[in-house]
């Protein structure tokens, strides 16, 4: 079975790294598309705290992920199912239900969000406060 699976994955945490491994565990190959720069930059206006190809190294070294590649746009989600012959999409359930139209061509599954970590809070806890 070969699962495929997306995200931004910037400032890597523990978070991240449990959606992969149980992505990987639903199956025996793990494709993971990382959105670049400017997919972040036109959907959050702001750029990832690492670059693409930083983002692209760290979750390719991932005992759990076979391949990686990335993401230019959502919308080609289809696309990118289709060529890496994906059987089961996985997403985070802060996905639930965005990824149903693809039902039809694999199995859809929204796996629970680890609690408690996230980029953002991460970001948050090592600003230095400006005085
Ligand atoms: N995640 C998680 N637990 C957390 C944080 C994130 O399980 N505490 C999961 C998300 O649900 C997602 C994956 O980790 O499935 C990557 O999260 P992000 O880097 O925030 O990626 P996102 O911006 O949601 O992906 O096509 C989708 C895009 O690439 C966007």
């Amino acid at each position: 079975m070969r699962v495929i699976t997306f995200g931004t994955f910037d400032v890597f945490h523990v978070g991240h790294l449990r959606i992969l491994e149980r992505a990987r565990e639903l199956g025996d190959c793990l494709s993971v598309g990382v959105s670049t720069d400017t997919m972040n930059f036109a959907k959050k206006n702001r750029y990832p705290v690492y670059d693409q190809q930083e983002r692209v190294q760290i979750i390719r070294a991932l005992r759990c992920v076979d391949e990686v590649f990335l993401e230019e746009s959502m919308e080609l989600k289809r696309h990118y199912i289709e060529i890496h012959q994906a059987d089961i999409l996985v997403m985070g359930d802060d996905w639930a239900g965005k990824f149903d139209e693809f039902s039809d061509i694999c199995r859809v599954v929204y796996l629970p969000r680890t609690p408690s970590v996230s980029t953002t809070a991460i970001i948050e806890k090592i600003r230095i406060p400006k005085s």
